[in-house]
């Protein structure tokens, strides 16, 4: 009995129309049961009548309520009592803390200037206005050091760009309609996984699924066939798949004449990329590789599913960039189910936020944007770490100078991330969050490892508690959450909290005293642009859900119609010369593969480098559910997961415990021997919270705060380490591994 006919012929219980707040592409659309007697909430389930949701939820979020009940839970505002970090506090009223913080920034301010307070958030809500809409008023307002929000897709986001000029695609459901699908750096069934029935379903139909993976997921097992692949070399594999379409004329030619620029330069490019060229870099075989374009040339319509996971590498920009070239050479985007989908976010690009956020609040002042990639360059002392950690997405934009780098970060205010743990390069991060002289604020669910470091932990309320608006970007439904229970204990909704401070520091602007509903009305209302045109607060409330209004069948390129300068699929870009690019796709290597020229296969030496990915554990999301111990069961333990190739020479035997290090770090993970990987790569599922592993530490002591090539993204899987079992098997092999991890550090 599915829990909707559990609960639905009940009438004492009322049913609440909800939306997933988290940061995943299928915003499931959801329904809450409350006994109104208790006020409690009971269960929740899928919105059957979503046509993404279908009905159900993902393994996470089916179980919300252990989350949302959790002893764990923060009910009251919290004042640090130990030392920095120590996580040790005692209860305040909101008064006080509200009052005390005021004090505390207008002190700041009044020494240091208003840059040097630093908002640091992401999306742990991605509801639009618990997501940065009070909030953003707030640090407009204040004149605060302004945040690059960088630290998930701006590489292939501005990959993607440059070649089709929007985040559009194929729309989710037709992927039922393609015959050919390839999920490219893609883990279907953990982090995008309503994407899998119409996937089945086409596959039902006859359609062929690859996946194209360093490692062998859930996803590439139950695929027809999977394509193990280095990390990072995605760009080459897909300039030898061109070059073999090309040469064998197997383009659409008619497609390519009217609706792209630049075939001639793409060809001679790909000309340069025979897959002899391609198969070292990659590790897929030449012969693979050949067989591989042609039927993807051959078969349509065929559909690509990209994510996120090729772009955190120091090459990601252009890899998306030149793998979005793909469905306009062979002229995929002309049927349904053919083309290409990175991220539907795109679509909802005309939304305009202005209401919500009030850019005007800056009133001229054009404050410092920090990237928040470089967190812990960010909160250095050294003016020329907090140089590098100014915002410069494109090679013309020029690094700051540092001397320009000033005044240091004295206040840092977190909500809806946990940087302590997904940040990368967490040495330096904890250093940074460590400073006596750092006043922090965290507004939390939970005491994470980053609320450890706080001088105040207000509690925040959930999904389940406050109002919102979520704007996908996995599908075209633009989603109203509704409170389904009253907030727990004392927490607050972050907008609540923002009005709080906002009213304490003496800000009078109107827009500092509207509330939640008023503000998302007002967002509504907004909205000129045609593709919102059913959009209106009373069909929000009275459906939950409403898709944009876009044709149906949607097919953005059938006929060209790229939103690039051109209006044509951009082979050749301007743009991308201006600012500082090759024009033409070309081959940007990994980090790992400039620092050491063979793929570090077979690890015939235990000093040998592999490259260490940490893409999404199933049962967490992020760093979010890691405390909930259903779902630490799941993950079992922070593990590494190694080939038998690699572990062999190492003496590591599964099970045992290892030490994962490189020259920003080290962590100590279990191994677990697998040869469902790419032998050279490790794996790390992430993020485990840092307190809850064995030595206090998580992945991210091994990542880097170095840039992507595109949109200063994040490099999270671009990392070498040494791995060894612990404790080490003698010592001269340690002081090997740390006079190797040296060397690393200098070239
Ligand atoms: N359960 C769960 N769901 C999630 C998340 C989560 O943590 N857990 N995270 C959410 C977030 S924040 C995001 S951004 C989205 C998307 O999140 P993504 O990080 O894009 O997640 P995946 O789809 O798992 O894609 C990563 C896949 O790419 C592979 N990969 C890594 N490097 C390369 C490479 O260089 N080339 C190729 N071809 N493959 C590579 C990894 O092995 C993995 O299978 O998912 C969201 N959904
Ligand atoms: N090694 C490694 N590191 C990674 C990644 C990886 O693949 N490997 N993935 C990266 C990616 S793709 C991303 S997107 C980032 C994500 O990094 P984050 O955005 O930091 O995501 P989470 O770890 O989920 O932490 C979100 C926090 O927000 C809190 N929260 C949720 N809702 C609310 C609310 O309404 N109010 C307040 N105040 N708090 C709220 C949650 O309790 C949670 O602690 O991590 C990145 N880090
Ligand atoms: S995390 Fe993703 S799959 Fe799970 S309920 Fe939320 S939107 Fe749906
Ligand atoms: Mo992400």
């Amino acid at each position: 009995m599915s829990k909707l006919s559990k609960y639905r012929d009940d009438p004492a219980l009322q049913i609440i129309t909800g939306v997933c707040p988290h940061d995943c592409p299928d915003s499931c659309s959801w329904q809450v049961a409350v006994d109104p007697a208790t006020g409690r909430a009971l269960d929740l389930w899928g919105h059957p009548d979503h046509p993404v949701t279908q009905g159900a939820l993902c393994t996470k979020v089916d179980n919300y309520l252990e989350r949302t009940y959790h002893a764990g839970r923060l009910t009251t505002p919290l004042k640090r009592v130990g030392p920095k970090g120590s996580g040790q506090f005692a209860p305040v009223s909101w008064d006080d803390a509200i009052g005390d913080i005021a004090a505390r920034l207008q002190a700041i301010i009044a020494e240091h200037g208003p840059e040097a307070v630093l908002p640091y958030s992401y999306a742990g809500t991605m509801g639009l206005l618990q997501y940065n809409g009070m909030s953003a008023r707030f640090f407009h307002q204040m004149g605060a050091s302004r945040l690059a929000r960088t630290i998930c897709s701006e590489a292939g986001f501005n990959g993607f760009l440059y070649t089709i000029g929007a985040t559009e695609g194929i729309e989710t459901q037709d992927y039922t309609h393609a015959k050919l699908i390839l999920i490219w750096g893609s883990n279907t069934l953990t982090s995008n996984v309503h994407l899998w029935q119409f996937v089945q379903a086409a596959r039902s139909q006859g359609a062929t699924l690859i996946a194209i993976d360093p490692a062998q997921t859930r996803t590439a097992r139950l695929a027809d066939e999977w394509i193990p692949i280095h990390p990072g070399t995605d760009g080459a594999l897909a300039l030898a798949i061109m070059h073999v379409i090309i040469a064998e004329g197997l383009h659409d030619a008619g497609y390519v004449a009217r609706y792209t620029v630049g075939f001639e330069a793409l060809a001679q490019r790909v000309a340069e990329w025979p897959p002899e060229r391609a198969a070292p870099l990659t590790g897929v075989p030449a012969a693979r590789i050949r067989d591989l374009a042609r039927t993807y040339a051959r078969t349509q319509p065929a559909a690509i599913r990209i994510n996120y996971g090729i772009q955190r590498h120091a090459g990601g920009g252009m890899a998306v960039r030149t793998i979005a070239c793909l469905p306009a050479l062979t002229g995929a985007w002309r049927q349904r189910g053919g083309g290409i989908q990175l991220s539907a976010s795109g679509t909802f690009r005309h939304l305009n936020q202005d209401s919500l956020h009030r850019p005007d609040l800056l009133a001229g002042r054009s404050p410092r944007t920090i990237n928040m990639n470089r967190l812990g360059d960010a909160l250095s002392r050294d003016p020329a770490a907090l140089g590098r950690a100014y915002y410069h997405p494109r090679p013309v934009d020029a690094p700051a100078r540092p001397k320009a780098a000033t005044p240091p970060v004295h206040a840092l205010i977190v909500y809806n991330s946990n940087p302590a743990a997904v940040a990368p390069d967490q040495a330096a991060v904890r250093q940074g969050l460590g400073r006596e002289d750092l006043f922090t604020v965290v507004l939390e669910h939970f005491q994470t490892d980053t609320a450890d470091y706080a001088d105040y932990l207000l509690p925040a309320t959930t999904q389940l508690e406050h109002w919102d608006i979520v704007k996908p970007y996995g599908h075209l439904h633009l989603a109203l959450n509704r409170p389904a229970i009253a907030p727990l204990g004392q927490s607050l909704p972050n907008s609540e909290i923002f009005r709080r401070l906002a009213a304490a520091m003496g800000y009078t602007d109107p827009c500092f005293r509207q509330d939640d509903v008023t503000i998302l009305q007002e967002l509504i209302a907004a909205q000129t642009h045609p593709r919102f045109a059913d959009i209106t607060w009373e069909s929000l409330l009275a459906q939950g859900f409403v898709r944009l209004a876009l044709p149906q069948p949607y097919l953005p390129f059938a006929q060209g119609n790229f939103p690039t300068p051109s209006g044509k699929c951009e082979f050749y870009s301007e743009r991308m010369a201006a600012d500082g690019y090759d024009p033409v796709p070309t081959y940007h290597p990994p980090h790992w593969q400039r620092v050491q020229t063979s793929p570090p296969m077979g690890g015939d030496r235990a000093a040998d480098a592999l490259v260490c990915i940490s893409p999404p554990a199933h049962a967490f999301l992020n760093s979010t559910f890691a405390n909930v111990e259903r779902f630490q069961r799941r993950e079992q333990t922070p593990l590494l997961r190694i080939h038998p190739d690699d572990a062999a020479p190492r003496g590591i035997v599964d099970g045992i415990a290892v030490r994962v290090g490189n020259e920003h770090g080290s962590v100590v993970l279990t191994a677990q021997i697998t040869t469902q990987l790419m032998p050279g790569t490790v794996l790390a599922p992430g993020v485990w919270w840092a307190k809850a592993s064995p030595d206090g530490r998580n992945i991210n002591q091994i990542t880097t705060q170095q840039e992507a090539d595109m949109g200063a993204g994040a490099g999270f899987y671009d990392t070498q380490v040494w791995v060894t079992p612990l404790p080490a098997a003698d010592s001269t092999e340690n002081a090997a591994i740390d006079a190797a991890a040296q060397s690393l550090a200098v070239a």
